[in-house]
């Protein structure tokens, strides 16, 4: 039989998975109404829209996640450097690549804000660009060539990148780069430093901060980079490589 105390826990209890059930409720009709507009941001540099749909990439980089990440976090990155630059409109007009490019000219002021923010913008519109769904396996062409001259062979260059990528401590990036003697090389950078601000052109980018990765990957990293692998879009990745040899 059920003592006083016990039927007095089992009420608690009963209220506390209905508040529970509420609270779900009213999260699930708002996500249900669809994502949250994007703010609109006054300015000279503009969120370019992901270029295929949120889920994609699904099951290696997940919908929601990708979801924060663009509208979100990259949004959040050319809304700070509009206002970064909203006292130098002159800024304004050049690319954020030929701001990140000499930021020597970039008044002191806003130094850290271009290479934050700008970095930010700049190395997100190049990472959605660089995956695709169906993507993953291997390049061709020059860029297989290039790859296998540099490293030995694509599963070399792989291990490489992944090692970079796992070495990052705290937030960065890990790159593949061609530098200004025209020669691929592997480059990890912290925080949003962009490789072009070492006068290195990127051509292949991975995300290794945790919003990246986190809701679906906790902290397995490792994961991450694995499932990476799995949605490179090589072709793009192939005629960054063409153009920065000119
Ligand atoms: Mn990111």
């Amino acid at each position: 039989m059920m003592t006083r105390r016990q039927a007095l826990k089992t009420t608690a209890l009963a209220s506390a998975i209905c508040a529970t059930a509420t609270t779900l409720r009213t999260v699930s009709a708002q996500s249900s109404a669809g994502p949250a507009p994007v703010p609109v941001v006054t300015g000279p540099y503009t969120l370019p829209p992901l270029p295929y749909k949120f889920d994609a990439l699904e099951p290696h980089i997940d919908a929601l996640t990708m979801q924060i990440h663009h509208d979100k976090h990259h949004a959040a990155y050319v809304t700070n450097l509009n206002k970064a630059v909203a006292e130098f409109p002159e800024l304004g007009r050049k690319r954020v690549e030929d701001l990140l490019g000499d930021l020597s000219v970039v008044p002191e002021k806003i130094r850290v804000a271009i290479r934050n923010q700008g970095g930010g913008h700049y190395n997100h519109s190049l990472f959605w660009q660089m995956m695709k769904k169906g993507g993953g396996g291997q390049p061709a062409g020059e860029l297989l060539k290039g790859i296998e001259k540099r490293f030995g062979s694509f599963g070399v260059f792989k291990d490489e990148l992944t090692k970079a990528a796992l070495g990052q401590f705290g937030s960065g990036w890990a790159w593949l780069v061609l530098d200004g003697n025209k020669q691929l090389g592997i480059e990890p950078t912290p925080n949003q430093d962009s490789p072009i601000s070492q006068n290195k052109q990127p051509l292949l980018g991975l995300d290794v901060w945790e919003h990246a990765y986190y809701l679906k990957y906790q902290n397995r990293r490792p994961e991450y980079v694995a499932a990476f692998f799995q949605v490179i879009d090589w072709e793009f990745v192939g005629e960054q490589y063409k153009k920065a040899l000119g």
